[in-house]
């Protein structure tokens, strides 16, 4: 199995950091790709053309961090992440879809900052850094809370891949003012898992 993904992909540290933690490493090969390339061959397995995807041995293909997580949890018992709390734990699943938001946001945010800067437009680039304070002062209150705390979830990688983008722009400075949040992410961050999934973007 492949793992397509781009070394900036938030989306792609999680499924690294869920393959590290599933100790799946040695049955799939990560390939570095680049993402909007017009007429991308990848495109007739891969139509969305995103990333993560993981190509199987069978030549057909998965893409979505979520799916990813369930089929990788699936395919090594015991599993991890997939236990019962994504279906039925209301609390957890607002938990993850927050965190997601977070990171959906702060995705459209970069791809403001990352075209040219006559197209920038000033009310999205706003919109997403106002949604980035509310959300990151929302889980500097909540972080202590277990679901955050005990076994690894998509919840907490969710919310780990949307704050290491402090790294890709320079105005999310959420640690000011979130001391709870920067313990956390600095837990995280120490992590074998995480600490293996990381890549520097430059190269
Ligand atoms: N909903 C997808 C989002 C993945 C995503 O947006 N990936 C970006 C990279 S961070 C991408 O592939 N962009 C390329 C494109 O839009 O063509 C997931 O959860 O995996």
């Amino acid at each position: 199995m492949k793992l397509y993904g781009t070394k900036t992909s938030p989306y792609a540290r999680i499924i690294r950091i869920v393959i590290f933690e599933k100790k799946l490493n040695d049955q799939i090969e990560f390939i570095w790709t680049k993402t909007r390339v017009p007429d991308d061959p990848m495109y007739t397995i891969n139509p969305s053309g995103r990333v993560p995807f993981l190509l199987l041995d069978d030549g057909t293909g998965i893409e979505d961090t979520p799916v990813l997580v369930q089929f990788l949890d699936n395919l090594k018992k015991p599993r991890i992440f997939v236990h019962g709390l994504e279906y039925f734990d209301f609390q957890y699943l607002q938990i993850e879809a927050k965190a997601r938001s977070l990171l959906d946001g702060a995705s459209v945010w970069i791809r403001e900052i990352r075209r040219p800067s006559n197209e920038q437009s000033p009310t999205i680039l706003q919109h997403e850094q106002n949604r980035a304070i509310r959300l990151t002062s929302y889980f500097d209150k909540i972080v202590s809370d277990p679901l955050l705390n005990g076994s690894i979830n998509l919840a907490q990688l969710y919310l780990f891949a949307a704050l290491d983008l402090e790294r890709r722009i320079q105005a999310f400075s959420w640690r000011r003012g979130n001391a709870n949040l920067t313990t956390w992410y600095e837990r995280m961050e120490s992590q074998p898992s995480v600490k293996a999934s990381w890549q520097p973007y430059s190269s």
